[in-house]
């Protein structure tokens, strides 16, 4: 977890035979190089997760471990386990400190997570001083009261350590399992050790001296042929052990024809290519949040995705996101697809992508959409990783109401597009919310922000169904088509599409009306299909969304106009607050006569 030890891990991979050539090694943190300065999921061969924003791994460790456990109930069989790995997270005085670390360690406890190990390096110095500036709790206490099994070790022990290792591979107790390594940073460096100067390169040139003393050779990047050898030995045995495990699996493959075919698409990440069709249409007189529909949409889509798992961070009620008779995941059952992850979004969003890490899983996960900044470090790391999460976040904007500014996310869904390799889609009513939910999971390489309404929106009948479906996934499409020349483009998404129907039916036939739920997807598109949805010619421009305005002017240019929010919202019934904050179509009114009359 503590991904400032990137060349720890690096050196570990190179020695154990990972492609990872000393090559490499040599072009430590220079441009295109397989050594990043922090680890990068996909980038070198062995590193299985993104960390160095501390305490992520942690939470992403407890994540593999709860995939492990799913995987487990799901596949093993009487006869046959290929699933029975433990997951190891070494870890900092940082990790252990951040929040999320608490959020996730307290539900491995909860959960028993028994197959996860933690190897606290418990050096008692973080970068600015020694940890006790800063802390004075006992953390192996802590550990203790979330649930964890704690051993107490000296780290540079090495038949200490590994006496502890195997004591907590074998215990099996429905206890995850903390081992405290007190070591000495710097060790063998007498000049920085055990103080906060060994780190970075404060310590680097005392580094020759340091090898003289400890009878080192005096050669860089220097790795002895005797270690190497061990490590091809170690190779031969774990390969052994792969073989073994091998035909177990064939085994169990050939008895279990239908679990392995699942299996391989969830390798896969496959996605059944009829998904959209296997959406029944809403009712053309529904009338519905689209957070509800977004819990109809769900259930059939799990059902053709037994590997999609839903979870909520104690908002089922609200965020409608729990996939029906699928069983809640804890430590009775482990082959639960929901996951309460109580009021810990940090938490949930770091286990989400320990989830899709291990690679077999489909993670979705849910809260209101104002929490999204308690889980953006976590989606962050999502987006750069490529991981394929779903994020559910309802009670979009002002219209959320009652609950007041504390609780409307006004800026957070522009903000959430401005980070790369994440797609925003904010769906107008039930039938874009389809196509929303299919593009998520259709999605493979990175993650989708899936922003759904409190409030009750009205279907949009006049467009064709699947034009509504469809027209989602390219990101943006012509929902109502001028008749004769084009005079003026109306744009909007989510609960504000009805406002610009409205507003160009007032307007005439020279108006457009542009749905844009998804800029990223949009964006993608080639030049010629956006060239035909907002034709360069046609420069007046107006667009509406209760929210931040300033992304919209890469659509609207700077002769349109863009109606949205400036500041906060108010507590107030939903409708109230957006009449009072000037989201309405009177306003999209006033902006296109303003630009018609030009
Ligand atoms: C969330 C986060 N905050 C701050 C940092 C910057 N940072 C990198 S290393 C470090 C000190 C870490 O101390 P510790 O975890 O004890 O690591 P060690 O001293 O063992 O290297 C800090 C603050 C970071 N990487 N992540």
């Amino acid at each position: 977890s503590g991904g400032h030890g990137s060349m720890f891990l690096y050196a570990w991979l190179h020695m154990s035979g990972y492609d990872l050539p000393m090559s490499e090694i040599k072009r430590f943190r220079q441009l295109h190089s397989k050594t990043p300065g922090h680890p990068e999921f996909g980038e070198t061969p062995g590193v299985e997760c993104t960390t160095g924003p501390l305490g992520q791994g942690v939470g992403n460790s407890v994540g593999i471990s709860v995939a492990t456990k799913m995987a487990a109930a799901r596949f093993n069989t009487d006869e046959h386990k290929i699933f029975d790995q433990h997951v190891i997270c070494l870890c900092s005085d940082g990790d252990m400190q951040e929040g999320v670390a608490s959020e996730a360690c307290a539900l491995a406890g909860h959960w028993g997570l028994d197959n996860l190990i933690f190897i606290y390096d418990s050096n008692a110095v973080t970068l600015d001083a020694p940890a006790k500036e800063t802390q004075s709790e006992d953390t192996g206490k802590r550990m203790e009261a979330y649930g964890f099994d704690v051993q107490e070790i000296d780290g540079h022990d090495m038949q200490q350590f590994l006496d502890a290792f195997n004591v907590a591979k074998r215990r099996d107790n429905g206890k995850p399992q903390f081992i405290i390594a007190h070591t000495l940073i710097g060790k063998g460096v007498p000049e920085v050790e055990g103080t906060f100067k060994a780190h970075g390169e404060a310590g680097a040139k005392y580094v020759d001296a340091a090898r003289k003393a400890l009878g080192l050779p005096t050669e860089h990047y220097f790795v002895s042929q005797e270690v190497y050898d061990y490590f091809a030995e170690h190779k031969k045995k774990l390969l052994a052990d792969y073989e073994k495990w091998e035909e177990t699996y064939n085994s169990w493959r050939t008895k279990n024809p239908d679990k392995a075919e699942m299996l391989a698409h969830g390798l896969e990440r496959k996605v059944p290519s009829d998904l959209l069709s296997k959406i029944p249409d809403f009712p053309k007189d529904a009338k519905l949040a689209t957070r509800k529909a977004g819990g109809e949409v769900l259930q059939p889509i799990a059902q053709a995705m037994p590997l999609l798992m839903s979870g909520s961070a104690d908002l089922y009620g609200s965020t409608m996101n729990y996939i029906d008779g699928g069983g809640d995941f804890n430590r009775d059952d482990p082959g639960g697809r929901n996951i309460r992850f109580g009021i810990r979004e940090h938490g949930m969003c770091a286990i989400l992508n320990g989830i899709s890490y291990h690679g077999l899983f489909r993670a979705s996960g849910a809260t209101f959409m104002v929490f999204t900044d308690y889980c953006r470090a976590s989606i962050r790391l999502a987006a750069l990783a490529k991981l394929p999460n779903t994020y559910i976040f309802t009670h979009d904007s002002i219209g959320v109401g009652e609950d007041g500014p504390t609780h409307e996310p006004v800026e957070t869904v522009s903000s959430v597009r401005l980070m790369p390799n994440i797609d925003v889609i904010r769906p107008a009513d039930p039938e874009e919310t389809v196509g929303a939910f299919v593009g998520a999971m259709q999605r493979t390489d990175g993650p989708t922000f899936l922003a759904l309404t409190r409030q009750a929106v009205p279907m949009l009948n006049d467009v064709d169904v699947n034009l509504r479906r469809e027209g989602v996934l390219r990101g943006g499409y012509i929902a109502k088509k001028e008749k004769g020349k084009l005079d003026l483009i109306i744009m909007s998404c989510g609960s504000e599409l009805q406002h610009a129907f409205a507003a160009a039916g007032q307007l005439g036939d020279g108006v457009r009306v542009v749905s844009l739920p998804c800029f990223e997807r949009f964006n993608r598109q080639p030049q010629k299909y956006r060239e035909e949805v907002l034709p360069n010619e046609c420069r007046k421009r107006v667009a509406i969304e209760a929210g931040v305005t300033e992304i919209w002017y890469q659509y609207v240019g700077l002769d349109g106009k863009v109606i949205g929010l400036h500041q906060f919202g108010l507590s107030a019934p939903g409708p109230e607050v957006m009449k009072e904050r000037g989201i309405d179509a009177q306003h999209v009114i006033d902006a296109a006569k303003a630009l018609l009359q030009r």
